[in-house]
């Protein structure tokens, strides 16, 4: 990230705020946004290492739209120009053929300033963002793409549950997955130390909470698990030492570490998990906060497949569904 893109979303107090997500167009069913779900005309790309583009693969795995939406994958160091696909044969997304993913941000707006993020949905005839607004995007999977999920895909925003899940979802948001950055990226001490006690307050909530429920919501996986999630399985390995999130690891946190492991273990989480790509990403990309781009070795990743007992707590993964092959 370019330093004075980071002084920009910095607050007169040292808080990291996070840019808004510029290209909120939606893919609908019934195509009125102009932009209609599609077999093949669009295209997601993603970082494996970021936590919000992680939402999406893993939706996407569960919902059983591989073949419906194709997905990119940039490689987890950028340079000053951003997110390349430089891990691709010459280095171009083979699907829409462009180098960095700035060309489509530029196509879509070329006065646009902001930050080229991931995840973002390509109009692949076209080559331009259609949407990076990445809380809708997987929602809009479960609703908008309905038609071509899979047999047995798990309904993971059901409807009788959305006023719940969505206020799970806001405050996970704003105390844990945001909550991680703001510890992160703080540039005063004050700043950081309201952001740290916020996280582990809300952590040490959700421990209660999931004591004695397997899922933050209802008695299946839902999209409240998936984003946090997402965040949790970055824990040890990047926000415990690199963002300064450090009263506990997550694997001293008993109730979370087995909640964290069992969806790990849950088809559609874990083998969506790429530990290379995460501690790369973070370690090698953010020089203000590492300068030397060291990336640590630990922790070790084997603890993820222990045995967590969660079981023991009922639940249906999938509900009535089945997992993902
Ligand atoms: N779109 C959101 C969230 C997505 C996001 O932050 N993605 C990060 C990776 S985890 C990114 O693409 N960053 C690119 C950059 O900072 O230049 C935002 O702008 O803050």
């Amino acid at each position: 990230m370019a330093k004075a893109q980071f002084a920009a979303e910095t607050s007169g107090r040292g808080e990291w705020v996070r840019q808004p997500n510029r290209f909120t167009d939606r893919i609908t069913a019934d195509g009125s946004s102009g932009w209609p779900v599609e077999p093949g005309r669009y295209r997601l790309v993603v970082s494996l290492a970021c936590p919000w583009a992680h939402r999406s693969v893993i939706v996407r795995r569960l919902l059983g739209l591989e073949d419906v939406l194709s997905l990119g994958v940039v490689d987890p160091i950028r340079d000053e120009r951003g997110w390349r696909f430089t891990l691709d044969p010459q280095g171009r997304d083979p699907v829409t053929g462009i180098e960095f993913l700035s060309e489509a941000y530029l196509a879509a707006d070329p006065e646009f300033q902001g930050r080229y993020t991931v995840p973002a949905v390509l109009d692949v005839a076209e080559r331009r963002v259609v949407t990076n607004d990445y809380p809708q995007l997987t929602l809009d999977l479960s609703t908008e793409w309905a038609r071509y999920h899979r047999a047995g895909a798990p309904e993971l925003y059901p409807e009788r549950l959305r006023d719940e899940i969505d206020e799970v979802n806001a405050a996970v948001y704003a105390d844990v997955n945001n909550g991680v950055y703001r510890c992160g990226f703080a540039t005063s001490q004050r700043a950081y130390e309201q952001a740290y006690e916020r996280l582990f307050a809300r952590l040490d909530q959700l421990s209660e909470r999931l004591a004695g429920q397997r899922y933050l919501v209802g008695d299946t996986i839902t999209e409240a698990d998936v984003r946090l999630f997402t965040t949790l399985v970055r824990f040890d390995a990047v926000y415990h030492g690199h963002f300064k999130c450090n009263r506990q690891k997550l694997s001293e946190l008993p109730v979370l570490w087995a909640y964290a492991r069992d969806l790990f273990q849950t088809p559609g989480f874990g083998d969506t998990v790429d530990f290379d790509h995460i501690k790369r990403h973070y370690y090698a990309t953010h020089h203000q906060l590492n300068p030397t781009g060291i990336v640590p070795l630990g922790p070790d990743p084997s603890a993820w497949h222990t045995p967590h007992g969660r079981e023991a707590l009922g639940g249906r993964p999938f509900g009535d569904g089945t997992p993902p092959a």
